[in-house]
């Protein structure tokens, strides 16, 4: 194994150490048993089943009492006295946000339990059985069949922990306690402007695998040779020695044995002539298989090489502009977070539509089915960590927090083509303690894939006290990859028109992205351009803009704020905002503003 990537080995061992198993790779593709559908559940403001009256937790208890919740307790006899019962409760959808199922949990930030039973037959002797939430925010505490699995930290990311030894073949239940509490100390902290919406928010599954199966792998085209594919497979055993696997892809006539070491670890490293490179024209993707002795695990994996030269991003070797567009992880269907691959496709679609070759996915991980699908339908992205604002710096385990999320995304997506950017964070102060965290975050990120680049939403600032004049000055600007910053001239900063007076002197010699401009507007108002909240005002302050930053010689592509109006409880004025963030280029209804149809003329000339 290269010493790259045997400290890759290591610092995965290290973070599976943050309360729950090493994260299985490629559950998407894998053949699972759904846990959706209708689960009990109970809100709990005062965590009473949780802490027993002196407020001590009742699972660190060596005999927690009946009273605890997640031992799913049955009264005695009709005597015995016990207050709660979850058969007797309503349900809740996984998955699915709670503020959008139950009008009384639509400001609800707290505690919710969930309870799911299920019967379980292992289809082969010595399998193993793990359980793979796809998210759930902001806290999980896990219990199966009365036993504690461990907790899961951050909103966002994929987490599973194994059962083999405590499933039953009849009557387990599974009960969650959600938290949603905002936290100073959180991972994002107490300010956000979007909606914190609480639950098991993404698929719940049950996986088993064979006694000895493939449990993670990194298999990406070489960022130093791009006639070589690279990176490692692992097995997990509860056999100790080498493993034989056999690692298959087809299209590239590859048909290779591995051998595992003892940790379960074999390097990938493939030499290959002729490879149809994964492009935005053409996002052709390689079936993948790796074989154990005892199952297979398939796999669509695109090979391309990003890096920069200069000042340009070079997607196989070429200068590549990134038309692009934020987009927030709301349904453009329902109500709420989204989840769903319909979800999922609406918004790409409609980033197609306007043009975009490129999404930025804020403020945090999507789900998966957004990166799954723009593989296929040639997007490129931007994945962010939900640093956001002010986060508390100087706090050891907000680091640890922050980068354990990372870890997990950098974990489940560092197979996708499509995803391009890690960003570290948005719009944060320039402070030591900020830029000591962020350096640490990104040279974590470096650490883990080498293939990808580094970029965060950093922000702009008057050239040496001249307000007509912009730069960015910041240290993380030394440290990233691409240079991105967010600007609002016209929206929070003057009107529209100011776009004409002002310059820009960007010094770093680095592609440069602007990661937000916009302007909120109310669908179906109409007025002058002078007139905040029409659509005429946001549909200039887009020809402004774009007359600007087309100037802005640096300029490699840009992803305007918002695709689709999402829900903010910092936006309270009424009949315009109403509790949505209004800079939307299409309302939450599905309706197109003018400003949509500016930018789409913009990329289809690009
Ligand atoms: C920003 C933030 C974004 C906000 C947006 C706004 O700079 O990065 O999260 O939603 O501005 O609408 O103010």
């Amino acid at each position: 194994m290269s010493k790259q990537f045997l400290l890759l080995a290591l610092m995965i061992c290290v973070s599976s150490s943050y309360g729950q198993d090493h994260l299985l790779q490629n559950v998407y593709n894998r053949t699972t048993i759904s846990l959706n559908g209708d689960w009990k559940y109970i809100v709990d403001p005062y965590e009473n089943g949780y802490y027993n009256y002196r407020y001590e937790p009742f699972d660190q208890q060596p005999t927690p009492w009946a009273s605890a919740f997640f031992l799913n307790s049955k009264p005695k006899d009709a005597s015995d006295l016990l207050e709660y019962d979850f058969d007797k409760m309503d349900n809740l959808k996984v998955p699915g946000d709670w503020n959008t199922q139950k009008e009384s949990l639509y400001y609800y930030e707290g505690t919710v339990w969930y309870k799911q039973s299920f019967d379980f037959d292992f289809s082969a002797e010595g399998n193993r059985l793990f359980v793979y939430f796809e998210a759930a925010n902001y806290q999980a505490e896990v219990y199966l069949n009365g036993s504690k699995l461990g907790t899961h930290t951050g909103g966002f990311t994929p987490f599973n922990f194994e059962v083999t030894d405590i499933v039953k073949a009849q009557d387990n239940f599974l009960i969650v306690k959600i938290d949603n509490k905002r936290l100073k100390d959180g991972v994002p902290t107490l300010n956000t402007d979007w909606w914190n919406y609480g639950g098991i928010t993404r698929d719940v599954k049950l996986v088993e695998t064979a006694a000895t199966f493939v449990a993670d792998y990194f298999i990406q085209l070489d960022p130093q040779d791009t006639k070589k594919i690279k990176g490692y497979v692992q097995v997990n055993s509860k056999d100790t020695g080498a493993q034989k696997l056999q690692l298959k892809l087809p299209g590239l006539g590859i048909d290779q044995q591995l051998t595992s070491d003892q940790d379960g670890y074999a390097a990938v490293d493939l030499s290959v002539e002729d490879i149809r490179y994964w492009s935005l024209d053409d996002p052709f993707l390689y079936d993948v298989a790796i074989e154990t002795a005892q199952e297979t695990v398939k796999d669509q994996i695109g090979f391309r090489s990003i890096r920069t030269e200069g000042t340009q991003i070079m997607l196989n070797d070429q200068p590549v502009y990134l038309k692009g567009i934020s987009i927030h992880e709301e349904s453009p269907l329902r109500d709420g977070r989204g989840y769903s691959k319909e979800d999922a496709t609406q918004l790409l679609e409609w980033a197609k539509e306007l043009g975009c070759n490129y999404v930025r996915l804020a403020h945090y991980p999507h789900n998966e089915h957004m990166v799954r699908l723009a593989d296929q339908m040639g997007i490129l992205v931007w994945e962010e960590n939900p640093v956001y604002w002010t986060i508390s710096w100087d706090n050891e385990s907000t680091y640890q927090n922050a980068e354990t999320q990372l870890s997990e995304l950098i974990a489940r997506d560092k197979n996708r083509a499509s995803v391009i950017i890690w960003s570290m964070a948005n719009e944060t102060p320039n402070v030591p303690a900020r830029n000591v965290f962020l350096n640490k975050l990104a040279a974590y990120a470096r650490a883990k894939d080498n293939t990808r680049l580094i970029s965060a939403a950093l922000e702009q600032k008057n050239y040496q006290g001249d307000p007509t004049i912009r730069t960015i000055d910041d240290p993380f600007a030394e440290v990233v990859d691409i240079l991105s910053f967010n600007q609002y001239i016209g929206w929070y900063d003057g009107l529209p028109e100011k776009c004409k007076t002002i310059t820009w002197k960007i010094e770093e010699d680095k592609p440069v992205l602007i990661s937000e401009f916009g302007a909120g507007a109310k669908q179906g108002l109409h007025g002058s351009k002078e007139e905040r909240w029409t659509e005429e005002f946001q549909e200039n302050l887009y020809v402004e803009t774009l007359q600007m930053i087309d100037k802005i010689d640096k300029i490699q592509g840009f992803s305007p704020w918002i695709l689709v109006d999402f829900r903010s409880p910092r936006r309270v004025l009424p009949e315009i905002q109403d509790g949505w963030n209004r800079k939307g280029l299409i309302s939450e209804e599905g309706e197109k503003k003018k400003a949509f149809f500016i930018l789409q003329a913009f990329y289809n000339n690009k």
